[in-house]
């Protein structure tokens, strides 16, 4: 890829930053040790920025994150985003080599996504104020409640899983366990998070914050 003057990548990365789905890509390129390498460019989401008509015209999905490339070329959603900053740069992989591991890594990464952060994110928008009236204008708070049970759900599994690997995906750190990580973050925040004994997912929420203590 084509470098600026300053030695950056000619890649735009669309964010908020203290917001959920923009910090999987954060830790993606944090783990790749590239988050230096790359254009963040804030994007106020309260105001409503993502769904202005120029907005939407360079991003239909109209969330963040999304990216731009060189040539123009826009892609949203952490999933794609994320495959492509995992290619692009160097240091342990975190999608996956062989076909069987990279399969196994997305179904859990997309399990934890569903269950876990979109739950927890629908719970927001829907049986919250969420980002307030101007933005949440079709709530549905029966839904929101069952997101909530959803995540909790979703965190039992997680604590039965992690009984008996390291990670989410098995023996080594994968994209699964960023979005994991992000999700539990996130359900923590809300005080969403079963008020129950869960000491491996605790085990592992500590590990992985411990990787971006410093
Ligand atoms: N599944 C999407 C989720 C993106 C998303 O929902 N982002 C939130 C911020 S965490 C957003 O842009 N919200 C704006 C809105 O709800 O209007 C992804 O992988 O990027």
């Amino acid at each position: 890829m084509i470098r600026s003057d300053e030695g950056l990548l000619m890649l735009k990365i669309y964010d908020a930053e203290n917001f959920p789905n923009p910090k999987r890509v954060r830790l993606a390129l944090r783990e790749k040790g590239a988050l230096d390498q790359v254009e963040f460019v804030p994007v106020d989401v309260k105001s409503g920025e993502l769904r202005t008509p120029e907005m939407r015209a360079k991003n239909p999905d109209a969330t963040v994150p999304f990216m731009e490339l060189e040539d123009g070329t826009v892609i949203g959603r952490c999933n794609p985003i994320i495959e492509f900053i995992d290619a692009t740069f160097d240091g342990p992989s975190l999608t996956g080599a062989a076909p069987q591991e990279r399969a196994h890594i997305s179904a859990m990464n997309l399990r934890v996504e569903e269950g876990l952060l979109d739950a927890g994110a629908d719970y927001f928008h829907h049986a919250t104020a969420g980002l307030g009236p101007d933005l949440e204008t079709d709530q549905v708070p029966a839904w929101g409640e069952r997101q909530k049970r959803r995540t909790q759900e979703t965190a039992r599994y997680l604590n039965g899983v992690l009984a008996d690997q390291e990670y989410l995906a098995g023996d080594n750190f994968s994209v699964a366990d960023i979005t994991a990580f992000t999700g539990i973050s996130l359900a923590g925040a809300l005080g969403l998070l079963p008020d129950e004994d869960l000491a491996h997912l605790d085990r592992w929420k500590a590990k992985v914050a411990a990787r971006y203590e410093s």
